[in-house]
């Protein structure tokens, strides 16, 4: 295999025309910092670890890069976590509504669902609407009539709703006390990016959304190219963070772009947060956003406009890592 100076060298001569194209040239340096970390598994947050081990084990044991995705990710969703699933921080109106997407870079094909309620996992019925529909999105009671012929869990509405009632009550909270939204005590979503052995990428995302959202208010993270965006191609990328000012700017879908460009997955990240801060009226660090990436050579990296950490899975390897604020 050619060594670095050897391809900068082509890559040059490519820019005379004497040599491979620039096309030839970036694919040796792909390969050329190919890793064996596969599959490779980052998710956000520290309650991301487990749902990523849970991800490795269902690939170690034959499954998919999306099995590897849901059953991560449904291990979030049952953890009690208190920003995804049912167990979410509840809206302003005190109960749930969920948001979920998934995507899968073969066929470029994705599902979501926003504003439902009452489902225990609403990663699966993303991946039913994806895998069973001709659609992308289907929102609110569609999405909950569609996720009950499907046989995912579910609870009782009303009860849910009760439920909710009761623990604002209990913790002497209403929509007007509760955390301010887009403040860093009332939000936190699971994304998680798989790179499976073959170099098939796969991601998804849930979360209960900000906390004390108005009933009917739907995020980033059941967007595609907002709160997540594969491309099989290239690689993959996912926030966290207050939507609102992720959703603006298709951040995740610039990630991607930049990865395409030649940016490794940290300088990407970097690159979107430093993009949206130079737009947007508001001071960085109130922006609020945060994000993982992985790239098709197995690389990864993050970025946040705070210190953010993150889960990072591989064989032999998992951990929580921090990057400083950006
Ligand atoms: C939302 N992005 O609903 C989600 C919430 C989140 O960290 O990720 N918070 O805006």
């Amino acid at each position: 295999m050619l060594n670095r100076r050897q391809i900068i060298g082509g890559m040059a001569a490519a820019a005379a025309g004497t040599a491979f194209t620039w096309k030839q040239a970036n694919r040796l340096m792909a390969d050329e910092q190919k890793t064996d970390k596969r599959p490779l598994i980052i998710s956000t947050w520290p309650f991301g670890k487990a749902g990523n081990e849970k991800a490795l084990a269902t690939m170690q044991n034959g499954g998919s890069t999306l099995d590897a995705v849901e059953q991560g990710i449904k291990v979030v969703e049952d953890s009690g976590n208190t920003s995804v699933g049912l167990s979410g921080r509840p809206n302003a109106a005190g109960y749930s509504q969920l948001d979920s997407c998934i995507m899968h870079g073969p066929d470029h094909q994705a599902g979501a669902v926003c504003a439902i309620e009452g489902i225990v996992h609403p990663i699966s019925v993303a991946r039913k609407v994806m895998e069973e529909t001709p659609h992308v999105m289907l929102a609110g009671e569609g999405a909950r009539w569609f996720a009950l012929q499907h046989g995912i869990k579910s609870v009782d509405v009303q009860a849910d709703q009760a439920k909710k009632s009761e623990f604002l009550a209990a913790k002497k909270l209403n929509s007007s006390s509760e955390a301010k939204p887009g403040s860093a005590e009332n939000h936190d979503t699971i994304t998680m990016l798989v790179l499976g052995p073959d170099g098939t990428i796969s991601g998804g995302c849930s979360t209960s959304g900000l906390a004390n959202k108005i009933p009917g208010r739907v995020g980033d993270s059941p967007i595609i190219g907002s709160g997540l965006y594969v491309d099989n191609e290239v690689g993959a990328a996912g926030a966290t963070g207050v939507g609102e000012n992720v959703m603006r700017y298709c951040a995740t879908f610039l990630i991607v772009e930049f990865m395409r460009q030649g940016m490794d997955p940290t300088m990407a990240c970097q690159k979107v947060i430093e993009r949206i801060a130079g737009m947007d009226p508001r001071n960085k660090k109130d922006l609020a956003i945060n994000f993982i990436a992985l790239d098709k050579q197995g690389r990864f990296g993050a970025a946040g406009t705070d210190d953010f950490p993150h889960s990072v899975t591989y064989p032999g390897f998992s951990e929580v890592l921090t990057v400083k604020a950006t």
